[in-house]
């Protein structure tokens, strides 16, 4: 018989609380958006965006759509009778993934824009971000046992490397020009980014890379991460922004 590796009302409670927390964070920014000239709205729009993605592609999770299975199977080796083999099914919220590839480079767009960093800059950070998602999803069907599915792992975390460089090493060069107030929130709020992103690959090692955790745990675990690197983040950056004129973006 083969074994199904879900979620129950756990994780599903778990989906359905951080679509609300999205929902909630929606609305904040919008009206904090409001309160501001159309002119002054760029870091909100982008913001409200992040959140609004996550909303959707967490409601799909809850709901139980945006979910696929991969494959495994297990030689299992016996004393005194023959080998079997185990089918194992487990999992896979690509959802997930959609919302990533839109999310993570309007996140990146939000610090770029902080920093003042140039337009070929930005373009390197958001891109090597999508081959980054992408690759991580061709990870996450890949078959197990096969070299590919480590091998795809490793080129996302190339592509991460790319990301944190772009935002260290030119970010950190543009944000100086911007005066001191705007240089140490960057440097905060980027280093904070820098933090919640790390662990996302490592969770993705434990639960999907080698399924040492389930896939509640993994639920949780990535609504941590989520709530800090949207809805948190967000605020951070809002509240922030309101207080600090300078980092204002002329676009
Ligand atoms: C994957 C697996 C492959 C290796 C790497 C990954 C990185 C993912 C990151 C995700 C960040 C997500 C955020 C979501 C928004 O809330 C795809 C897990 C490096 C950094 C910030």
């Amino acid at each position: 018989l083969p074994e199904y590796q879900t979620a129950d009302e756990t994780g599903e409670r778990t989906l359905w609380v951080v679509f609300v927390v999205m929902l909630v964070s929606m609305i904040v920014f919008v009206g904090m958006a409001w309160s501001v000239p159309m002119s002054k709205r760029l870091y909100h729009i982008i913001t409200t965006l992040i959140v609004t993605f996550a909303a959707l592609s967490y409601f799909a999770m809850a709901s139980g759509h945006g979910i696929g299975y991969h494959h495994v199977v297990v030689k299992e080796q016996h004393k005194h009778v023959p080998d079997t083999e185990k089918d194992i099914y487990r999992e896979v919220y690509w959802a997930r993934y959609v919302d990533w590839s839109l999310t993570t480079p309007l996140l990146l767009l939000d610090l770029c824009l902080l920093a003042g960093m140039s337009g070929g800059a930005i373009l390197i950070a958001i891109i090597a971000d999508v081959i980054m998602i992408l690759t991580g999803l061709f990870a996450a069907f890949g078959s197990e046992g096969t070299p590919q599915k480590w091998g795809w792992y490793a080129i996302a975390c190339i592509a991460y490397l790319v990301v944190i460089w772009q935002l260290v090493y030119h970010g950190r060069a543009s944000v100086s020009a911007k005066g001191g107030k705007v240089a140490n929130f960057y440097a905060a709020i980027g280093g904070f980014t820098l933090i919640i992103w790390t662990v996302y690959p490592i969770i993705w090692g434990i639960a999907d890379g080698s399924r040492n955790m389930d896939v509640n745990e993994e639920i949780i675990a990535y609504a941590v991460l989520d709530i800090l690197a949207k809805p948190v983040f967000g605020a951070w950056l809002l509240f922030t922004h309101a207080s600090i004129p300078e980092t204002n973006v002329e676009l």
